[in-house]
């Protein structure tokens, strides 16, 4: 076991740097067996860091210290510390040029933190806590460094050399080798640093700036990837012009370059005027991607370039402020997706995700507030609850202030803040400042963990014509979190009345024109609205839009649910009425008889939705799909995956009977003739024609069978070709499955991002991925275990989606899960950490799964060696 236990990093220990670095010159000399690297760091003492002696000290970690100098002179071993983990010396000038020479091993560097050989290539990530596998330096954000870098390498082998900002001087050197320099005139944290040098083929593109400046877009992807870069380049001038629209943000540099690399832990990475992405986040073609990849690509190429204002010239003071730059970009990024799309999708998107993953967290031994107090390792904080719930804090006080006073907010804190590194508080001053509204209750948001339980009760005087709505908020404790104040919380609501023939009801007693909705501020433990003037007793649509990240509970009857699923003005909460209906009855199949009959009621609510083509269709698409089985095991109190996956099923199933020549008719009406778009309305229609295979496939039925297989054959994009083989693999269809896996295979074998793909059909299947099978796929000659997308896609992909199998009563699933945990461990820590997390829900499954899954964690522990990062998330789970 491990003895040196990994420390804790506390918010409240916060000190200003106490020396600054004005700037630094690197030098990159990258060969096959290594890399030099050579910095000259110009650093000052920081005025503001109090008198007296302070050593100076600069992170590191893996690196061999070749040399140190002090203003030009060479020290010797006395005269610093090298504790690897730690440069110290002991005494330095007020004002001092520090010269470091560092040796690398970028080709044996699996963490893929710093500087890291993936495909051929060179490439770096720096955030968090990357760049001191580069060099000793003061690695954190509230250093920001003017940065100029010159990179060497092999002119054959690596013609493209890049790193942030304007290549200012480039040239050839002996040996067949060539430099690029680098200058980036804007100071930025070390995080926000990056290289990159490969073989690659350059896409050009150009964008004019609100002001008429030219900007020279640039994506930079292996020669095979060339064709798949139109719609990331597209993408990514419709956010520039979005944010300028929207938010008043300009573009700052000359060149925006993208780089899109195979190996790589996260989605893609911001760095300053070069960003990074995960191949499977930025490359796509109609042949390769589905709608979801297009419209991910796009979110995420938007998510990136807009951190070039919310992150960048305004970065974090220290990463207990992350969410200042990850849940305002997420904000900003799903408002830009919601313009160039369906707001109405998006948001149920959203919504879906975070009442399913990020309320689990949140419910879990994971829970932080999205301002974190203390962490071991900061990369088990790029959460769920960081971005998602980052993002719906920011969007209240979007709806609290209102989108003009909210521009005003925005306009003040860029303004105010350009080019420091600064806390969510002095978000919420800007906000608060431009607005003139008071938020100190508000900023409990950031401060206490755990989701609010809203419970709603409701009486009708009908003598007085009254309707008293009594709203009960409760935070449930977390770790290290109890008897948790109130929260201000903005509650969206109207009224529906069902006699009269305008449903929609007016919120002002005796008021024509009043609008039937309103925001209702929370701020007590108890309030009580009251509602005059109605003459029968509504049927509440509460919480509008999602409005706040809240679990609302209210004893809707199947009834009032029925209603408000095809009545509600609100597309949102009319998907939500469904969802709720569909949870209702699966939840009351749970552990049944398998001939327990199902409610009829909501037969007939989804023949209407899969006949009635006047509907919005896009918001039927969505409202189609059952909920899932991960959100109706995060509903229940003490799970049994298994007994939910049977009753999800049952469920299924019997609509699928129910409603056989509906879904074959709207299979059809949803085959479309003319080009391939990636549009909302073309999205819609490709989703529903395969939803309808896909359940059609679920009671075996030969029609669907052979328009699956027809599909299969046919499809002229990925969307239609992966629903095919999804629909078949997940059928009792052996021989059908078996011929179409292999079809998909011979064609794809070469492309990564479809063989991606292919791996997490199967292994998300109940019937393609038994653990035997799993063990196949980690066999596969595509399979690689130093590649995360693919360990993602198969271990993964088998642990979060196939949660039956996963949660199979005899424990191998959560067997399996440790072992390949304790593997990476070794490898890549960061990744090894994300896999742990369906184990760390234990507490939430019925005892029979949890002893075991426990047990895993246990072994888990036990391992010699531990990662910090793998460390920390394992004792957290397993304490108390
Ligand atoms: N900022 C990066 C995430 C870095 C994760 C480091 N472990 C991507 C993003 O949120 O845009
Ligand atoms: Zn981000």
């Amino acid at each position: 076991m491990r003895t040196n236990q990994p420390q804790t990093i506390y918010l409240s220990d916060y000190k200003v740097p106490p020396y600054l670095v004005d700037h630094v010159d690197l030098r990159f000399e990258l060969f096959e067996n290594g890399a030099r690297v050579h910095s000259a760091l110009v650093v000052r003492r920081n005025p503001e860091a109090g008198a007296g002696d302070i050593p100076l000290e600069l992170d590191g970690d893996s690196l061999v210290l070749e040399s140190v100098g002090l203003d030009g002179v060479t020290l010797n071993e006395a005269a610093y510390e090298n504790r690897g983990d730690k440069l110290i010396i002991a005494s330095v000038p007020e004002r001092f040029e520090l010269t470091v020479v560092t040796w690398l091993e970028p080709q044996n560097n699996t963490r893929l933190e710093g500087l890291y050989k993936s495909s051929g290539m060179f490439c770096t990530q720096c955030e968090a806590e990357g760049f001191r596998c580069i060099t000793y330096f003061p690695d954190r954000p509230d250093v920001m460094s003017r940065f100029r870098t010159r990179v060497e390498a092999d002119k054959q082998a690596y013609p493209v050399l890049l790193s942030n900002g304007n290549d200012v001087d480039r040239g050839d050197l002996d040996d067949g080798r060539h430099f690029v320099t680098w200058e980036d005139p804007f100071p930025k944290p070390c995080y926000l640093f990056a290289l990159v040098a490969g073989d690659l083929v350059e896409k050009r593109d150009t964008f004019t700036t609100c002001s008429g400046r030219d900007i020279d877009l640039r994506m930079y992807v292996e020669p095979r990837n060339s064709e798949k870069c139109e719609h990331a380049m597209d993408s990514l001038k419709r956010s520039m012009r979005w944010d300028e629209e929207v938010y008043g943000r300009e573009y700052d540099l000359d060149i925006f370059m993208i780089v899109a690399v195979d190996d790589f832990n996260m989605g893609a990475m911001e760095n300053k005027g070069l960003n990074i992405f995960n191949s499977s986040c930025v490359l796509a073609s109609q042949d390769t991607a589905t709608d979801l990849a297009f419209q991910r690509i796009e979110a995420i190429v938007a998510h990136e370039y807009f951190h070039n204002w919310s992150g960048n010239r305004v970065t974090c003071r220290d990463w207990f402020q992350l969410s200042l730059k990850e849940g305002f970009t997420v904000f900003r990024d799903s408002q830009f997706s919601s313009d160039m799309g369906s707001p109405t999708v998006k948001r149920i998107e959203d919504v879906a995700l975070l009442r399913t993953a990020q309320f689990a967290e949140d419910g879990g031994p994971m829970a932080h507030p999205i301002r974190p107090a203390s962490y071991m390792e900061i990369s088990n904080f790029y959460t769920l609850t960081i971005y998602e719930k980052g993002a719906e804090v920011v969007r209240m006080i979007h709806t609290l202030l209102g989108p003009e006073l909210f521009r005003k907010g925005s306009d003040l804190y860029f303004e105010r803040h350009d080019g420091q590194a600064v806390t969510t508080d002095d978000f919420v001053k800007a906000m608060e400042d431009a607005s003139g509204r008071d938020l100190s209750q508000f900023r409990l948001w950031y401060e206490q963990a755990g989701t609010p339980v809203l419970n709603v009760s409701d009486e009708f005087d009908a003598e007085q014509g009254v309707y008293r709505l009594t709203i009960k908020q409760a935070i449930p404790d977390t770790p290290g979190q109890t008897d948790k104040k109130p929260q201000h919380i903005p509650f969206a609501l109207g009224l529906l009345g069902g006699k009269r023939e305008s449903l929609p009801l007016r919120l002002q007693a005796g008021e024509q024109d009043a609008p039937t909705e309103r925001v209702l501020e929370l701020t007590g433990e108890t309030e009580v609205f009251e509602f005059h003037g109605l003459d029968e007793c509504p049927v509440p649509s509460l919480l509008r839009q999602f409005s706040a990240p809240v679990r609302v509970r209210y004893p809707w009857t199947r009834e009032q649910l029925l209603f408000l699923m095809s009545h509600d003005p609100d597309g949102f909460n009319r998907w939500d009425a469904g969802e709720r209906l569909a949870v209702d009855v699966i939840q009351s199949l749970v552990g049944t008889p398998k001939d327990a009959p199902v409610d009829s009621r909501l037969v007939t609510a989804y023949r209407h939705l899969v006949s009635d083509s006047s509907l919005d269709q896009a918001l039927v698409a969505k409202m189609l799909q059952l909920p899932s089985e991960a959100y109706l095991i995060e509903l229940a109190e003490s799970a049994d995956a298994p007994a939910i996956h049977d009753a999800r099923e049952r469920v299924l199933k019997h609509l699928a009977i129910a409603l056989r020549d509906d879904l074959i008719a709207c299979y059809r009406r949803n085959v479309e003739a003319g080009a391939y778009q990636v549009t909302p309305d073309q999205i819609a229609r490709r989703s529903l024609r395969n939803t309808a295979l896909a359940w059609l496939l679920q009671i075996n039925d030969e029609e669907g069978r052979e328009l699956a297989l027809r599909q299969f054959r046919e499809a002229d994009n990925m969307t239609d070709r992966i629903g095919a083989l999804r629909a078949l693999v997940n059928s009792d269809y052996e021989a059908d499955r078996a011929q179409v896996l292999e079809q998909f295979y011979e064609r794809f074998k070469d492309d990564p991002q479809v063989v991606e793909q292919w791996f997490s059909v199967q292994a998300a299947s109940d019937r393609a991925g038994q653990l035997p099978q799993i063990h196949q796929l980690l066999e596969h000659e595509a399979f690689d275990w130093k590649n995360p997308n693919k360990v993602r896609s198969v271990v993964g992909a088998f642990a979060g989606q196939n949660l039956a199998a996963f949660h199979s009563p005899d424990g191998s699933g959560y067997d399996f899960l440790a072992d390949q945990v304790c593997r990476l461990d070794d490898s890549n820590p960061q990744i090894a950490a994300r896999l742990v997390t369906p184990l760390t829900r234990w507490r939430r499954f019925a005892p029979a799964y949890s002893q075991r899954m426990k047990a895993a964690l246990e072994r888990i522990r036990d391992k010699a060696g531990l990662s910090r990062d793998v460390y920390e998330v394992v004792h957290k789970s397993l304490a108390g």
